[in-house]
């Protein structure tokens, strides 16, 4: 089919240099990769800046514009040099960095809402034209060790919303992402210089789980909320059985990043690579965006057109291997197939994000 030679061409298309990932590579961090093969470029990964061990975790900025990402990644990781030498753990360490942590300039320009800062020496590039709409973290599943470094990431971005779509233990035994937040309502965890508790909880249907997490960084005692969307029923490398919860997932992350309290930092996506399942889920959530207008840079010309195979194309640009098999992306064909089926049948599959009541674990499945 058209498609199936469509997908073909976009693994060609990507099989040509790369962008570096020399960082990722580097022996000082292959420790906080779950897969050797699947690694961030240095241009846009998200540099830690209050760790002891260095800057590095496995998580790339997602913009759907490869240069924008680039820039925006550089200028938020102004107060962590990008080095692979261990003099870069020295420089991070928590006491000379702490100053930075949720700091608003930093979250800010996160956002691309203030001008870029840029590197010394670094060539002078533009600010991003439009002020980037909305920006992801794709990520990996934590492993058991890098589980502080995953608090400390949501913290210093000022991530608000994040998005599960992997189990823990998939194939009866195989570890697929470290536990990073307690199960159950009212229990509580500690992770490096964090704290999370479940506030409360609830299910949309039988396979998304939200809970509201309290983030509590014990360094400043400053506390805040983040939502916890958990898409459970997706193999790795295959598809759910139906669009319907992940295109309702994609109108939950729109409320949940909405109803937060100040505009958020990129919501991080995750799955246990954060290739497969998480590109898929990408390219449907920006197609259904641009659908209904709700990303500016439509406005502005063909840039961000409703393209699938264009979205990929950009999106391996920005983490490699993005979107899986020819299954996941037949499945981000059928997704926008069905959401305009429903949306002329006059269906609606928004679902009413609200408040949840703390202690709160209704309708919660086993
Ligand atoms: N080495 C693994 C493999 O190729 O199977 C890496 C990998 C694992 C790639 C899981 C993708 C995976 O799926 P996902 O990104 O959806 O977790
Ligand atoms: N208990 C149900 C089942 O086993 O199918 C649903 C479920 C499964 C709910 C996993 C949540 C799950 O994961 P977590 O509690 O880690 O979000």
């Amino acid at each position: 089919t058209v498609i199936e030679y469509e997908f073909e061409r976009l693994w060609a298309a990507s099989s040509g240099p790369e962008a570096s990932n020399e960082i990722s590579r580097s022996q000082d961090n292959a420790a906080k990769n779950r897969y050797v093969n699947v690694l961030p470029f240095d241009r846009n990964r998200i540099c830690l800046a209050g760790t002891a061990t260095g800057d590095y975790i496995n998580a790339s900025l997602i913009t759907g514009d490869p240069a924008e990402s680039e820039s925006l990644a550089l200028s938020q990781s102004m107060g962590s040099p990008r080095k692979i030498s261990s003099a870069s753990s020295q420089a991070s360490s928590p006491s000379s960095s702490s100053h930075q942590v949720g700091s608003s300039s930093q979250q800010s320009s996160a956002l691309g809402l203030s001008t870029p800062t840029q590197r010394p020496n670094s060539p002078p590039t533009s600010p991003p034209k439009t002020s980037p709409s909305r920006a992801y973290i794709a990520t990996q599943g934590p492993l058991p060790t890098t589980t502080a470094d995953f608090w400390q990431m949501v913290q210093e971005q000022g991530t608000a919303v994040i998005v599960m779509l992997t189990r823990h233990i998939e194939d009866a035994s195989v570890p697929k992402c470290a536990s990073y937040y307690p199960a159950k309502v009212g229990d509580s965890q500690t992770f490096g210089n964090f704290t999370v508790a479940v506030q409360a909880a609830e299910d949309y249907g039988t396979d998304i789980r939200r809970r509201r997490l309290l983030l509590t960084d014990m360094r400043t005692g400053r506390q805040r909320e983040v939502q916890h969307f958990h898409y459970h029923r997706w193999p790795d490398h295959g598809i759910p059985s139906s669009t319907i919860p992940i295109r309702r997932l994609a109108h939950i992350l729109e409320q949940g990043i909405a109803s937060a309290a100040a505009p958020p930092g990129p919501s991080a996506i995750h799955c246990s690579a954060g290739i497969g399942r998480t590109g898929t889920f990408l390219v449907v959530d920006m197609m259904l965006r641009r659908l209904r207008g709700l990303d500016p840079k439509d406005v502005n010309g063909g840039r961000q057109a409703v393209n699938i195979k264009r979205i990929v194309a950009a999106l391996r640009k920005e983490r490699a291997g993005m979107v899986q098999s020819l299954a996941q992306y037949l499945f981000c064909y059928r997704a926008i197939k069905e959401e305009l089926d429903d949306v002329i049948a006059g269906k609606s599959n928004r679902i009413a994000v609200v408040p949840l009541a703390n202690g709160d674990a209704s309708h919660l499945n086993p």
